[in-house]
């Protein structure tokens, strides 16, 4: 039986009309490019809570979606038929990863007992289809946030029977990531942040959360389990302050409780527009440090402020995005393109699950064809050469080297007049920058 009414997505090529077929305009997955195919670049993965269970609600409405497995209303057996249209949708779209948290899989029982084993048997059943289809696991996590005993945190929640239960779930998702083969393990702190500083041990709540990070890390390796562990950074929502508040505070931690060579970062577009940043920002920091390992894939909306979660559709940021991942060589280690999005409420039948993950595959797909040409023709790499080539040689070159201090310099400036300081800057010409960079989106996609 088919859940999905549509035919395999493949590649049309660019198109000027409304399609009144599904395709993709840019992404062509065999394609060889910047010496990979496409599909290696991107590692594109479907992300199973957004798309198989999102009901399309927000604050103001109930879910509008409507899906093809609604008929079951025993969870078990819609959590077992939710299986089969997902392999079928993966399938469909031709994508080869997909990502979970435990609680997008199965119900709860009364006890994690229960709970684990509902989990189990759904896992049981993703464990065949991935036998078969050769799907993978780009990342999995738990949901350490949705249920009310997670009012306050998990790991930084003040009550120690809580830390406790966090500890127990995240261990056999874990475990879960092992059989499944996930290729990274993520934390996002969705409650691991604070309502208020009046009633916060700030420092002890990030020692709790370091603590758990560490014995992630130690179970991790006792069961031989060896994905690439990601904190995933979060200003706020759902709490006020999010301890992981964005990638260069997350870092900070890192380093400050030694979790930096074991953890890695996954950074989401909308995550990065919430703590005032652009995405291209939040990659870079990331980069510098040594410390990108995956992406969430989505847009926020810059009238309306919230984490919306929209599928990215904006070539902008998608260009600047993957001109930092062409500079990397890759998107991490073991990283892809998550699309942690959903369709807008009133994109509420079946098929616009597919035109929302098609809009966004095309539109990195787009980023990595400019960024790559960008890269071919050295259009910024002159430019930013340039722009430090005083630092190659004289003063420049010994301040880098570190063999002139203070002295040497105020000895090298003081008495240089105002019109010699002018002439050492030059006009940055940004507004062409700019122009240039419209122009190779538009030869590139033409
Ligand atoms: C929430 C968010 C999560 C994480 C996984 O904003 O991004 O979906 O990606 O828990
Ligand atoms: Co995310």
């Amino acid at each position: 039986m088919a859940y999905w009414q549509v035919n395999k997505i493949k590649y049309i090529g660019p198109h000027q009309s409304l399609k009144s077929d599904l395709g993709f305009q840019y992404y062509n997955p065999e394609e060889i490019i910047g010496g990979k195919k496409m599909k290696d670049w991107l590692r594109f993965s479907v992300a199973y809570w957004h798309t198989f269970d999102q009901r399309l609600v927000d604050p103001f409405g109930d879910g509008t979606a409507i899906r093809p497995y609604d008929k079951y209303s025993d969870p078990m057996d819609q959590a077992l038929a939710k299986v089969d249209a997902a392999f079928e949708f993966y399938d469909k779209l031709g994508v080869n990863y997909f990502s979970f948290h435990d609680r997008d899989l199965a119900p709860e029982g009364d006890t994690l007992r229960e709970t684990n084993q509902n989990l189990d048997k759904i896992v049981d059943k993703i464990v065949e289809y991935q036998k078969t289809t050769g799907m993978k696991v780009l990342w999995n996590t738990s949901n350490l946030f949705n249920n009310p005993r997670f009012v306050a945190g998990a790991a930084t929640s003040p009550y120690a029977d809580i830390f406790a239960y966090s500890a127990a779930q995240l261990k056999h998702s874990l475990e879960i990531g092992k059989r499944v083969g996930a290729e990274n393990y993520v934390f996002w702190g969705g409650r691991e942040g604070y309502e208020s500083l009046w009633n916060t041990d700030m420092k002890r709540e990030q020692e709790h959360a370091a603590r758990f990070f560490q014995m992630a890390k130690e179970y991790a390796k006792e069961i031989g389990f060896q994905a690439q562990m990601l904190l995933e950074p979060k200003p706020k929502e759902p709490t006020t302050h999010q301890y992981d508040f964005d990638a260069a505070t997350t870092i900070a931690f890192m380093k400050e409780y030694n979790l930096d060579q074991d953890f890695k970062l996954n950074l989401e577009g909308n995550h990065a527009n919430l703590a005032g940043h652009s995405y291209q920002h939040e990659i870079r920091v990331a980069r510098t440090a040594g410390l990108l390992g995956s992406l969430d894939a989505n847009q926020g909306d810059k009238l309306i402020g919230w984490d919306i979660d929209e599928y990215p559709s904006n070539l902008y940021e998608t260009v600047a995005a993957m001109y930092e991942v062409v500079q990397e060589g890759q998107i991490g280690p073991h990283g892809g393109l998550n699309f942690d999005a959903k369709p807008r409420r009133s994109s509420f039948e079946p098929n616009d699950l597919f035109y929302g993950h098609i809009v966004g595959m095309d539109s990195f797909a787009a980023g990595l064809r400019v960024a790559l040409k960008m890269k071919a023709d050295h259009v910024l790499e002159d430019i930013i050469n340039e722009r430090y080539n005083s630092y190659n040689s004289g003063i420049g070159a010994q301040i880098e080297a570190g063999t002139v201090n203070f002295t040497d310099l105020e000895k090298y400036s003081l008495d240089k007049t105002q019109a010699q300081l002018r002439a050492a800057t030059h006009s940055d010409h940004l507004e062409q920058i700019k122009d240039t960079i419209n122009h190779y989106i538009i030869e590139t996609l033409n």
